[in-house]
């Protein structure tokens, strides 16, 4: 039997749901077979899907993952879901609606809950990019809920971040206005078949008109109705037209430094942190010190130091 990161590299389905597994549980072996996948990372097109829960970007994703599989491109998708409090785990909705796609080999779907990085992204979701990538996944998808920190990490990873927007949801703008607004490539306005349509494409568009520079490029603004399919094709055109256009400047190669930048933060982070936090050893300092906070007998900077002397020595 091949070693599990070559299986990967060969684009085996089960490797690859078998390593993100280990990933996601901060496995040793995850960490050796990773060093084998890197090498053959980099080359996947990345795109980041984001906007308010329920506005229809799971379906969208769906959509233009099949469009890209006519194309003959083989598709990753990573779904971030909102981690129920109760359970710890991922919601099931996206996956149950997905499942149409996961009998196409061409397609790689996996769900994860947001847990362990408070409101942003998973910190496996670095490793699953890189898993897909290495294992030859031309598209790589990443769908997250709008709100708060996740948007802005998203574009540490995407190279082009779709914003979905949707008539009827007062909050739109709001949300744009709360930070979406700067990550946005292109701007779909989906359930374009529902009232209050125009209204939402004049905003956007003044929006748009507004924000743009004199001879800078306008941010594109693709109407769809992805429960029909309806424009799909414009909006694979609009991300490739983007590709082209990172291409053209280098900032795809600019993208991968800051992917491996953020991957390397956080692996150096979550080492760090297992190995106060898990270590049984610090877990009784620790205990220990929060006491003499508690107490005033300490405070916080001077605990953080005695705790950081110790690793660091
Ligand atoms: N009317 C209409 N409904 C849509 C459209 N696209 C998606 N939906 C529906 O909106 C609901 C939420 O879709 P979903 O893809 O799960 O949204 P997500 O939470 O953003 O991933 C589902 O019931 C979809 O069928 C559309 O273009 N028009
Ligand atoms: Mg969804």
């Amino acid at each position: 039997m091949k070693d599990l990161g070559q299986r990967v590299l060969d684009g085996e389905q089960r490797a690859i749901a078998k390593m993100i597994t280990l990933s996601e549980n901060n496995s040793p072996e995850a960490a050796r077979e990773m060093k084998v996948l890197h090498p053959a990372s980099g080359r996947a097109q990345i795109i980041g899907i984001t906007g308010v829960m329920g506005a229809g970007k799971s379906t969208l994703v769906s959509e233009l993952a099949m469009e890209y599989r006519k194309m003959g491109k083989t598709v990753g998708i990573i779904a971030i879901d909102p981690t129920s409090p109760f359970t710890g785990g991922a919601l099931l909705g996206d996956r149950i609606r997905m499942t149409k796609l996961t009998e196409d080999e061409g397609i790689f779907i996996r769900s994860m809950g947001t847990r362990g990085m408070l409101g942003g992204l998973t910190s496996a979701v670095y490793d699953v990019v890189e898993i897909m990538d290495a294992a030859g996944k031309d598209i790589i998808m990443v769908e997250t809920v709008g709100v708060g920190q996740a948007e802005v990490d998203i574009i540490k990873i995407a190279d082009t971040t779709v914003v979905v927007l949707v008539p009827g949801l007062g909050d739109s703008i709001q949300a744009i206005k709360a930070g979406i607004m700067e990550i946005a490539d292109i701007y779909v306005v989906n359930k374009a078949d529902r009232p209050g349509f125009d209204r939402i494409m004049a905003e956007i568009e003044s929006l748009v008109d507004l924000t743009t520079e004199a001879g800078k490029r306008s941010i594109p603004i693709i109407p769809t109705v992805a429960k029909t399919g309806e424009g799909i094709a414009e909006l694979r055109a609009s991300v490739d037209e983007h590709l082209e256009l990172l291409n053209g400047t280098n900032e795809f190669q600019a993208n991968r430094r800051r992917r491996y930048e953020a991957e390397l933060i956080e692996i150096i982070r979550k080492r760090l942190m297992n190995l106060i936090f898990d270590e049984s050893i610090f877990k009784e300092r620790i205990e220990g010190l929060i006491d003499q906070i508690e107490a005033k007998e300490k405070d916080p900077y001077s605990a953080a130091e005695e705790i950081l002397s110790q690793v660091l020595k």
